[in-house]
């Protein structure tokens, strides 16, 4: 081999990682952010090793970019484990003296490691791709070698090469995406009238207050374990009905979808939502009552409770009674369920913590004795009924002076009876304007309350009442582990 072929080691090393990151970038060209994403796998693992603590820190300060933080990472560490298969290949490659065997040989290296952790097609292929195109424009092919002549430096050519292919690639993976519909976009043909009505209805009561989600929020929020969601496709799917009961039974979507529906507005919020978070919404949901199902089922068991899994490898436990007033929803807003919220069906148990509000649901599975689910393993108690809250989500100067304050309350199936403000930290309360309430026994309501500022600063503090007259209470508890209690406080300048 002559000098001009040969490369130093560290030009060498630098293609492999750049071809690592090539091939991370080709699968999520090829897949998106989904559970075949090669990244995906070692994020699924970190995410399920990641002691509770951890993570209920995560939720409560970082949300979805503790998350993201943790893709990136996985992603990055696979794109490593990636270049040591490039290396490999460069090595044989140099041994060989021949430039066409890194590209081939990575390739097939990349394509056959991608297919084992991720079994997808797709995903292999676009790792596969990616790498090879990162190592050939390196130059290892004479073709491109010749090409990109100009520069007198090999070394420099072939990392400036790597280089440009791995950001190319990058930019073009990070094109994808795939936003929810959201509920202001038009409505199909064929959606009920009931549905059309209701969501009219939530808008009319919506109040006229800006800065805050109307009564059906725009953007829900969603929290996963996973960074990618799970892709189910409808036709492979199926809902199975097992455990403690006297008959066993499988649902497919068409068995649920021509059964008796229910529509009806339900509001989830997340047991780690932090006092004045955002982990709450409202939306209008369609689906079967669950009733049916446990009727058919039949079900005896010790604990009187059920499983429900997911597949995600998602999983809760809790008591039957809950699942028994709760729906198994495939249409949210008028539209399919958003692949986000749990397409093709998802779990909704009024007034319960978000987290047994199970998505990409597969199978209720009634125990014979108790269980913990996910998060219970990882030390929540967000199994019963959510703790009240009146949020403050918009502070506004009015035009003649005024200040407003605004947010939402929800109680769960306590319902909302009232919400009070005071505007001097808790000596004084007024009561806030509500939203006229939706129908339904677990929906939020919004709130508003104009006042003459006092002039500097001044701490506003906002309480809701549920409906027996039960006020909300004061004593301040962070999320972790059984939901944020207390009063809401702004100091407003
Ligand atoms: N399969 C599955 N279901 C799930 C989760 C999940 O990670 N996987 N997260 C739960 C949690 S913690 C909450 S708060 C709600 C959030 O629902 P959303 O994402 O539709 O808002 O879904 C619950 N259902
Ligand atoms: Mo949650």
């Amino acid at each position: 081999m002559t000098e001009a072929t040969r490369f130093p080691a560290v030009a060498d090393a630098l293609v492999a990682v750049l071809a690592g990151v090539g091939a991370v970038a080709g699968s999520y060209a090829a897949v998106g952010l989904a559970p075949a994403f090669l990244g995906s796998p070692l994020e699924r693992v970190l995410s399920r090793a990641m002691p509770g603590p951890v993570v209920a820190v995560a939720i409560e300060r970082l949300g979805s970019v503790g998350q993201q933080l943790n893709l990136l990472l996985a992603s990055l560490l696979t794109a490593l484990a990636v270049a040591v298969l490039v290396w490999l290949a460069i090595r044989v490659g140099d041994q060989l003296r021949n430039r066409a065997v890194p590209v081939v040989l990575g390739a097939a290296f990349v394509w056959a490691a991608t297919a084992l952790v991720t079994v997808n097609f797709a995903s292999a292929t676009g790792a596969a791709a990616g790498a090879a195109f990162v190592v050939s424009t390196a130059g290892f092919l004479p073709v491109a070698t010749a090409s990109i002549g100009g520069s007198p430096d090999p070394v420099r050519r072939r990392v400036v090469g790597g280089v440009a292919a791995a950001l190319g690639l990058g930019t073009v993976a990070l094109t994808r995406s795939s936003p929810s519909p959201r509920p202001d976009q038009p409505l199909s043909a064929d959606v009920p009238e009931s549905v059309r009505e209701s969501l009219e209805l939530a808008s009319e009561r919506s109040l006229d207050v800006s800065g805050i989600e109307p009564l059906v929020s725009r953007d829900f929020y969603q929290v996963d374990i996973n960074a990618a969601d799970p892709r189910v496709d409808p036709d492979d799917w199926s809902l199975a009905v097992t455990g403690a009961v006297e008959s066993v039974a499988t649902y497919s979507l068409d068995d649920l979808r021509s059964m008796d529906e229910r529509t009806e507005f339900s509001t989830l919020r997340c047991v780690g939502d932090s006092l004045n978070g955002q982990k709450l919404d409202n939306a209008l949901w369609t689906g079967v009552p669950t009733e049916e199902l446990i009727d058919a089922a039949d079900p005896g068991g010790e604990c009187d409770c059920v499983k429900l899994h997911a597949a995600d490898g998602y999983f809760q436990v809790f008591p039957t009674e809950a699942l028994r007033g709760g729906l198994l929803a495939y249409e949210m807003n008028g539209r399919d369920l958003p692949r986000g919220h749990g397409y093709p069906l998802r779990a909704l148990v009024p007034g319960h913590w978000g987290e047994v509000q199970v998505k990409w649901l597969t199978e209720i599975e009634f125990l014979e004795r108790d269980a913990e689910g996910y998060w219970e393993q990882r030390g929540w108690h967000g199994t019963g009924p959510v703790s009240t809250v009146a949020k403050l989500w918009a502070v506004d100067d009015l035009a003649d002076g005024r200040k407003q304050v605004a947010g939402h309350a929800y109680a769960g199936t306590r319902g909302i009876s009232k919400v009070e403000v005071s505007t001097d930290g808790g000596d004084s309360w007024n009561e806030a304007t509500l939203s006229e309430a939706l129908p339904g026994e677990d929906v939020w309501r919004q709130w508003v309350y104009e006042y003459d500022p006092p002039g500097g600063s001044h701490e506003v503090v906002v309480r809701a009442v549920e409906s027996d007259g039960t006020l909300q209470s004061g004593t301040r508890r962070e999320a972790f582990p059984n939901g944020a209690t207390g009063w809401v406080s702004k100091t407003v300048q």
